[in-house]
C-alpha cells in the first residue's frame, strides 16, 4: 500500500525582471495540508530544490532514500518540462512510483502532455485538493480510478479524461497551507526587491478565480469562470498565523483581481484591531478600474499594511484593451496611479506588447504612455499564448505561434510576430521598452535618492541586476 508521497518543487529559472527572489511552493503546500487532514496516515515530504539548493542528481538520491509511492509536482507553462523531468527521474528510480502533476498548464494540455511525457501517470485537472485525495485513496484500495473526478490518464493505449471535479464550495473549509513541511526553509523565502533579502516572504490565497474574461488569461478558465473568496476573518486569521507561527513579514495575496467593494471593508475591520502594520506588509494584484472606483477603500487597506499593488494596465490603446476583453478604460490607469501614490502605495504596472495589430509606432506610443503614467515600476511583457486562453486558440488557428518551446512562455520571450513585426522585432521592441524605463538617468536618480525607502530599495536592487543585459541576450 502507498504510504508516502513526495512533492517536488524542481530547480527552475527565476523571473529576472523582478530581481532576485525565492518563493515558497504554496500550491504544493496547499495540497499537502489537505492530504494531511484527509489521509493522516500518509507520510508527506516536500523537497524544495530552490530553497535547499538541490539539483537533478540530488532529486534522484532523495527519491531513492525516501522511497515514496507517489511523486507529485506542479508548474506554470514555462516550468512544464522541469515538472516532467521530475516524473522522469522518479520512474528512473522505480518505474512503480506513481507520478502526478497538476496546475494550470497541465490542466489545459492534459491530452497532449500525457502523449509528450510518457513518464507522467496522472494529471489532476483544475482544483487539486479533492481529486488528489480521491486518487490516493483509489490507488491504495486498488479501486476504479476512472471514477475519480478531475483526472486524465493513459488507459489501454488511449487517454481517459474523467468528469470535471466540482469546485469546493467554501474556501474557509480548507486547512492552512502546510508551511510546517518546509519549516527548515522558512527563513530563506524572500523577495529582495519587494521587501528586502532578510524579510520573510510567504504566500497565501485570498480567493480563487475571477469574474472577468480577459482573452490572454488562464486564470478565470482554470477556475471555471467562478470567483470564490475566503471570508475576511479567515484571510486575517491566516495572515496572523503565517506571521506568528512562521515569522512571515511580507505576505503576497495570490488574488489576481481583488474586488475592493466586496471585500476591503471586511478585511480592514478584521486586520485593523490586530495592529499588524509595524510587522507585516502585504501585496496583491488589482485592476485599474477597481482601484479608480474605490479610493476610500484603497486608503483603508493601506492602513493595514498593504504597501504595494501590481496593476494589470496592459495597454495605452482602447482598441487593444477591447480586443483583450479587459473591460477597463485607459484613463482608469491614470486615476488608479494617482490614488495609490496619494496613499503612499508602491505602484507597479504590467504592460503588454506584441498583439496582432501592434506596430513600431503603436509600441512607441505604449512606451510613452507608460512613462507618462509614471508608476514606480513598470514591467513590460510580450503577449504570450498560454494554452487555455482565447488568444492561444486564435493564434493556433491562424498559425501565429512561432516558438513552441514552453520553457520560453515566461512573457519575456517573444513567442509570436505581429502583422508588421517579426518575432525578433517584437523581442527588440520589448528590450526598448525596458531601456526607456530603466535606462532613464533622471528616473534612476530620482529613484535612488527618493524619500520613500521602498522606492530607494527597488531602484538600488534593480540597478545591480542587469535586467537590460539579460533582455538583450534574448534578441
Ligand atoms: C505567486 C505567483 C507567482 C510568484 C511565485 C509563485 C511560486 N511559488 O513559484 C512569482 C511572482 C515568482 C511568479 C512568477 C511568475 N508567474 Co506567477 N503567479 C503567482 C500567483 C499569483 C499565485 C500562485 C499560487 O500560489 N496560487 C495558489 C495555488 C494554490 O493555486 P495553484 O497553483 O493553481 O494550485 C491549485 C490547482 O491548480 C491545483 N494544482 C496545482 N499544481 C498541482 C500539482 C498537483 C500534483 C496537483 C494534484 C494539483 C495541482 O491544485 C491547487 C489547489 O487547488 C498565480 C495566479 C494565481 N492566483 O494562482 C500566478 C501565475 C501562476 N503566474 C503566472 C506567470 C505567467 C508567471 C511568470 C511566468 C510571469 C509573471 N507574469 O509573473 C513568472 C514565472 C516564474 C518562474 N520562472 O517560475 C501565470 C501562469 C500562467 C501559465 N499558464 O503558466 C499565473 C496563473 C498568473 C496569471 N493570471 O496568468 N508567480
Ligand atoms: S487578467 Fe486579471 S482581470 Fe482579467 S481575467 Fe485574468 S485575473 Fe481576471
Amino acid at each position: 500500500m502507498i504510504s508516502k508521497i513526495l512533492f517536488v518543487e524542481p530547480p527552475k529559472d527565476y523571473w529576472f525582471v523582478m530581481g532576485e527572489y525565492l518563493p515558497p511552493p504554496t500550491g504544493l503546500l496547499v495540497l499537502a495540508a489537505y492530504i494531511e487532514r484527509e489521509i493522516p496516515d500518509l507520510e508527506i515530504e516536500v523537497l524544495d530544490c530552490q530553497a535547499q539548493r538541490k539539483d537533478w542528481n540530488d532529486i534522484k538520491r532523495y527519491i531513492e532514500s525516501f522511497s515514496p509511492g507517489i511523486v507529485a509536482a506542479s508548474g506554470f507553462t514555462c516550468n512544464a518540462y522541469v515538472c516532467a523531468r521530475v516524473a522522469e527521474i522518479a520512474k528512473e528510480v522505480d518505474k512503480d512510483i506513481v507520478t502526478v502533476v497538476g496546475g494550470q498548464h497541465f490542466s489545459f494540455t492534459a491530452e497532449q502532455s500525457l502523449k509528450d511525457f510518457p513518464e507522467i501517470d496522472y494529471i489532476v485537472r483544475g482544483e487539486g485538493e479533492v481529486a488528489i485525495v480521491a486518487l490516493i485513496k483509489s490507488l491504495r484500495n486498488r479501486k476504479n480510478i476512472g471514477r475519480v473526478k478531475g483526472l486524465s490518464f493513459k488507459h489501454n493505449r488511449g487517454i481517459v479524461h474523467t468528469q470535471p471535479q466540482p469546485l469546493i464550495k467554501n474556501l474557509d473549509t480548507l486547512p492552512y497551507p502546510a508551511y510546517h513541511l518546509v519549516e527548515k526553509n522558512i527563513k530563506k523565502y524572500h523577495f529582495t526587491m519587494m521587501a528586502g533579502k532578510n524579510t520573510s516572504y510567504l504566500i497565501l490565497e485570498g480567493s480563487r478565480g475571477c469574474t472577468h474574461r480577459c482573452s490572454f488569461c488562464t486564470q478565470w478558465k482554470h477556475w471555471n469562470g467562478v470567483w470564490r473568496t475566503k471570508s475576511a476573518k479567515r484571510i486575517a486569521d491566516e495572515m496572523e498565523y503565517l506571521h506568528e507561527r512562521f515569522g512571515g513579514e511580507f505576505l503576497w495575496l495570490t488574488d489576481d483581481n481583488f474586488d475592493y467593494k466586496k471585500r476591503a471593508k471586511g478585511l480592514w475591520r478584521e486586520l485593523r484591531p490586530r495592529k499588524f502594520t509595524d510587522d507585516i506588509t502585504w501585496f496583491f494584484q488589482a485592476r485599474t478600474d477597481d482601484i479608480a472606483k474605490n479610493p476610500d477603500l484603497v486608503a483603508k487597506l493601506r492602513d493595514t499594511g498593504n504597501n504595494w499593488i501590481l496593476m494589470g494596465v496592459e495597454s495605452h490603446s482602447h482598441k487593444i484593451l477591447k480586443d483583450f476583453k479587459k473591460n477597463v478604460e485607459v484613463n482608469d490607469a491614470f486615476k488608479a496611479v494617482k490614488i495609490l501614490k496619494d496613499n503612499d502605495i508602491f505602484t507597479q504596472s504590467m504592460l503588454v506588447i506584441g498583439s496582432r495589430k501592434d506596430t513600431t509606432k503603436s509600441i512607441e506610443q505604449l512606451r510613452q504612455f507608460s512613462l507618462d503614467l509614471d508608476t514606480e515600476l513598470a514591467i513590460y511583457t510580450a503577449l504570450t499564448p498560454y494554452p487555455g486562453t482565447e488568444i492561444y486558440e486564435e493564434a493556433l488557428r491562424n498559425g501565429w505561434i512561432a516558438d513552441t518551446n514552453y520553457a520560453h512562455y515566461d512573457m519575456i520571450h517573444a513567442i509570436m510576430p505581429t502583422e508588421t513585426l517579426s518575432r525578433i522585432e517584437v523581442q527588440q521592441e520589448l528590450y526598448r521598452c525596458y531601456r526607456a524605463f530603466y535606462g532613464s538617468v533622471s528616473r534612476n536618480i530620482a529613484g535612488l535618492f527618493s524619500k520613500n525607502e521602498l522606492k530607494r530599495r527597488v531602484y538600488r536592487h534593480m540597478a545591480g541586476k542587469s535586467v537590460l543585459r539579460n533582455l538583450r541576450r534574448l534578441i
